[in-house]
């Protein structure tokens, strides 16, 4: 059984960028909501319970025809989110120099570069998705998903993921996506991202 994992501090930890209610919510309801479905998928199908959700979701064409959307919403969702959680950190002030900072610098020429490449991907994510940075075989990729897609179903290793779905964001920022996406940089934790380049 898959659990909701500890955010790892509190909820109003990452005001005023994300609100607390928004992080109250989405934690506590959307992301268990993932949990359960995935979980309640899963008891139908015994030989699938012990697999992790990154085996999951990379061998998801693998599964039967009437598995492979609820595990692919509801794996994705819950691998998704973990790793959003993961990802962020009461803001700082600190910009972080790493080795996921410099490989940035390589690829994308600046930090700042990089930013507004995936910001721009993230406001041009039509409906729901996410925006990534990944490691697609030791290459850093900027890319989207629609709905709660992973990039491990590409082969991809998530390295960063922006949730641009608007119950992540609607309640502080409305529509202004923009807003929303300019303020996540200040929370980013780039300890934990880089130490997903390095494995
Ligand atoms: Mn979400």
């Amino acid at each position: 059984m898959f659990i909701v994992p500890e955010l790892g501090y509190a909820y109003d930890a990452l005001e005023p960028y994300i609100d607390v209610q928004t992080m109250e919510i989405h934690h506590s309801k959307h992301h268990a909501a993932y949990v359960a479905k995935l979980n309640e998928a899963l008891q139908k199908s015994p030989e699938l319970v012990s697999k992790s959700v990154e085996e999951l979701l990379r061998d998801i064409k693998e599964l039967p025809e009437t598995l492979r959307i609820v595990v692919q919403n509801n794996a994705g969702g819950h691998h998704n989110h973990s790793l959003f959680w993961q990802t962020m950190r009461p803001a700082q002030g600190i910009k972080s120099h790493t080795n996921l900072t410099d490989a940035i610098k390589t690829t994308f020429g600046s930090l700042d570069q990089f930013k507004a490449k995936f910001c721009h991907a993230a406001l041009g994510r039509f409906g729901s998705g996410w925006a990534w940075l990944t490691d697609n075989n030791g290459k850093l990729e900027i890319s989207t998903t629609a709905n709660q897609d992973s990039p491990i179903m590409e082969g991809k290793t998530p390295i960063l993921g922006l949730d641009v779905w608007e119950h992540a964001y609607y309640l502080k920022y409305q529509n202004r996506r923009a807003e929303y996406v300019e303020a996540w940089w200040q929370v980013v934790n780039w300890d934990v991202a880089a130490a997903r380049l390095q494995t």
